[in-house]
């Protein structure tokens, strides 16, 4: 039994998907050092229906001066980012003054967008490498992680914000209770909280089992997100779904009784009811697909090797991680990974010790199969890659099936 971080009650993992490394943790190939791995068992609390890793690494573990994700690396995520800077200034932010904060701005993919016309923001990083990509773009960045006593610190030098933002960042960290008592202090009157996050519908739906890693110790639905905030007064007013990350949810917050509730926040509700989110058993079906999802897996790379065939990985994503190490997945089936990110090069991935190359080399290898580990950035990547299958190339996925595109 373990215990869940939000509300306390004693629950009961309902998967393990064995032992993993950190997820962004890619290492020299000569690196002689022991590499870190912990269980990672999945849970979900029927009392505030928050699903959960059982345990997480120490935060500084995951992010430091070397954090191997740069949100820039997506094209398309920084168009999504820069429609959302728009939909900020156009209905929110009436003057420069009103004030901006963003917790986990990484490289400024969001807050680039403010520098320009000089609107007041702030963003808070904690990984210093991004941080110091983003303060190359001009936006103003506190490297540190956000909790109660930065927000302290933040509210003696800036003042109070009338937007608060966080994508992909919330469900980093464990200690919820304590960020959002730090947001609570740095919203101004009438300022909103909105926050975007994978969303655990299509989690649930599409078997994306990739997005439980180290970094993700939570995977939001409305209902657990609301009863969270809802501790702290606050009130989710609105939701949009969003098509990033395989399947996201932006969620609007603000102080309770400060705007009215649109009705797609009791119909999205609804949806989750109907989807059995809030019931066990559908965690123990999610379960066996993931089960039968790294069979599958595991049979077509094993079967295409025996025939012959080269086989890559496209984009050394975090998910990718949970991927190989799950199902086992070393150099002896996918003998490479093309990625663009440069710290990420001439590395090798957590656990499984698959060497990553530059993105460059995917049109000279020219591999038979690719497993497309960044499907969540699909459309990007087949338009900049479109020669690949016109030269007979076949991509292979495993979300929401394991299949060979046609
Ligand atoms: O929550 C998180 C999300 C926002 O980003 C973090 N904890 C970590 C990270 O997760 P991820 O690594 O699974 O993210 P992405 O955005 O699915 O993958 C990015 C990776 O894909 C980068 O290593 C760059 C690579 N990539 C590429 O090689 N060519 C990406 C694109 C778009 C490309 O064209
Ligand atoms: N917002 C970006 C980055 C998401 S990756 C995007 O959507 O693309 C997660 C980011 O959260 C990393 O940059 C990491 O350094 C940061 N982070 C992790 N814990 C944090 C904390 N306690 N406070 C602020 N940022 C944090």
């Amino acid at each position: 039994m373990s215990q869940c971080h939000i509300c306390h009650e004693q629950i009961r993992p309902f998967i393990s998907f064995g032992h993993q490394p950190l997820a962004n943790a890619f290492r020299e190939k000569s690196d002689s050092r022991e590499e870190y791995f912990y269980e990672m068992q999945v849970m979900f609390c029927e009392s505030c229906k928050m699903v959960q890793l059982a345990k997480q690494p120490d935060e500084k573990k995951m992010f430091h001066e070397e954090y191997a994700f740069y949100s820039g690396t997506s094209k398309r995520m920084g168009d999504h980012f820069s429609s959302l800077a728009k939909e900020f200034k156009d209905n929110e932010l009436n003057d420069l003054s009103d004030g901006l904060l963003e917790i986990g701005c990484n490289d400024g993919i969001l807050l680039k967008n403010f520098v320009l016309e000089k609107y007041r923001h702030l963003g808070v990083e904690p990984s210093a490498n991004v941080a110091y990509v983003a303060r190359e773009k001009g936006v103003q960045v506190v490297e540190s992680f956000f909790n109660l006593d930065t927000a302290q610190k933040i509210k003696k030098e800036h003042g109070t914000f009338k937007v608060l933002f966080s994508a992909n960042v919330m469900n980093h960290i464990i200690y919820m209770d304590d960020v959002i008592e730090g947001m609570n202090l740095l919203l101004s009157d009438g300022g909103i909280l909105v926050l975007e996050d994978p969303y655990l519908g299509d989690i649930i739906e599409k078997t994306a089992y990739d997005q439980f890693y180290d970094e993700h110790i939570y995977l939001y639905s409305l209902t657990s997100m609301a009863h969270l905030y809802g501790r702290h007064g606050f009130q989710l007013f609105d939701v949009q779904p969003q098509i990033t990350h395989g399947g996201s949810m932006r969620y609007y917050f603000c102080r309770e009784g400060d705007r009215a509730v649109h009705e797609r926040v009791s119909s999205w509700m609804q949806k989750e009811e109907d989807l059995g989110l809030y019931n066990p058993t559908t965690y123990d079906k999610f379960r066996s697909r993931c089960e039968k999802s790294k069979i599958d897996f595991v049979n077509l790379l094993t079967k295409l090797k025996q025939e012959g065939h080269s086989i890559a990985g496209y984009a050394a994503t975090a998910k990718s991680t949970t991927v190989t190490n799950y199902c086992g997945i070393t150099s002896d089936l996918i003998s490479v990974m093309y990625d663009s990110t440069p710290i990420k090069q001439g590395r090798v991935n957590p656990g499984t010790h698959i060497p990553v190359l530059s993105d460059q080399n995917f049109k000279k290898d020219r591999p038979d199969y690719t497993v497309l580990f960044a499907y969540n950035h699909s459309a990007e990547i087949f338009e900049k890659e479109a020669w690949y299958k016109e030269s007979g190339g076949k991509w292979i996925v495993y979300v929401p099936e394991v299949k060979i595109l046609s």
